[in-house]
């Protein structure tokens, strides 16, 4: 591909409308003018099941902007440790096709690996065991199985028992959090060794170029940010998209005041 966009961790739930429309704006108008978009994981903050997606309006919403923008530019989707269970049915629905995490793809002259990032943030074993009980396919195929009203009740029952915990670590100790909410060097090394030395991913919120290197391996390695448009109080409201091109990469901000 001549040129691409990437972006990740939009996390859309129907009370952050602001950060929609950023994103349905960004459908029409920033991203047809590339070849290719990747969405890297999270572009929803929860996912219990494609059905669960199918009376919703919100969610019918997003599923026509991908659609349109799949008839106009190449679109891939990774998988984030929030929507893993995006299924064949939105895929199809969107135009989409979901690309293994991680994967290598070259891109205006050079390859990259990428991914959503979860799966390098190995210092948080708690989390990494977690993640590997939930993308069992027995224990996926027997969630989906259930009423729709009962993974719900999962759903939140998790999500809350993950706030709490972290609260908890924060409190006890901001420095061990930070790490665990952070890639390590170690991750980083083992999934480009032999395969690149150029890596993207999301998931952390912390948008950066940085250059790295671990032994006599070096890499460059770019985070994408977040996109809460909804929150001006928590943080500086960023929504921005990586984008590749024969001029290099370059964070393209999207907010427009
Ligand atoms: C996503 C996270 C909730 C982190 C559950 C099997 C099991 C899938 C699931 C339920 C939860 C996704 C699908 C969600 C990510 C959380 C809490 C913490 C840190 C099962 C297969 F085990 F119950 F059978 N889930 N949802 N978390 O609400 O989107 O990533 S979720
Ligand atoms: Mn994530």
């Amino acid at each position: 591909y001549a040129s691409a966009l990437l972006i990740s961790d939009l996390h859309l739930t129907p009370s952050m409308p602001l950060t929609a429309q950023r994103f349905f704006d960004f459908c029409e108008k920033e991203a047809p003018k590339v070849e290719v978009v990747f969405i890297l994981g999270d572009l929803f903050e929860y996912w219990v099941g494609d059905d669960a997606a199918l009376h919703s309006p919100f969610h019918q919403e997003v599923k026509r902007a991908l659609a349109t923008l799949s008839t106009k530019v190449k679109t891939y989707y990774f998988h984030g440790n929030r929507d893993f269970l995006i299924g064949s049915d939105f895929l199809n629905k969107t135009g989409m096709t979901l690309l293994p995490d991680p994967s290598k793809l070259e891109i205006a002259g050079h390859d990259y690996v990428l991914c959503h990032g979860d799966g390098l943030c190995t210092a948080d074993v708690g989390y990494q065991a977690f993640r590997s009980l939930v993308r069992k396919p027995w224990l996926q195929r027997l969630f989906l199985l259930m009423p729709l009203d009962w993974r719900r009740g999962i759903a939140n029952h998790l999500r809350s028992q993950s706030a709490q915990q972290y609260q908890h670590t924060q409190q006890q100790s901001p420095a061990l959090a930070q790490i665990k909410t952070n890639v390590t060097l170690a991750a980083c090394a083992a999934v480009l060794r032999g395969q690149s030395d150029r890596l993207i991913h999301g998931h952390t919120h912390l948008p950066a170029h940085h250059q790295e290197q671990l032994g006599d391996q070096e890499w460059q390695r770019w985070v994408l940010s977040d996109w809460d448009m909804d929150h001006p109080e928590r943080a500086q409201p960023k929504a921005s998209a990586l984008r590749i091109d024969a001029s290099g990469v370059h964070y393209s901000d999207l907010i427009k005041s």
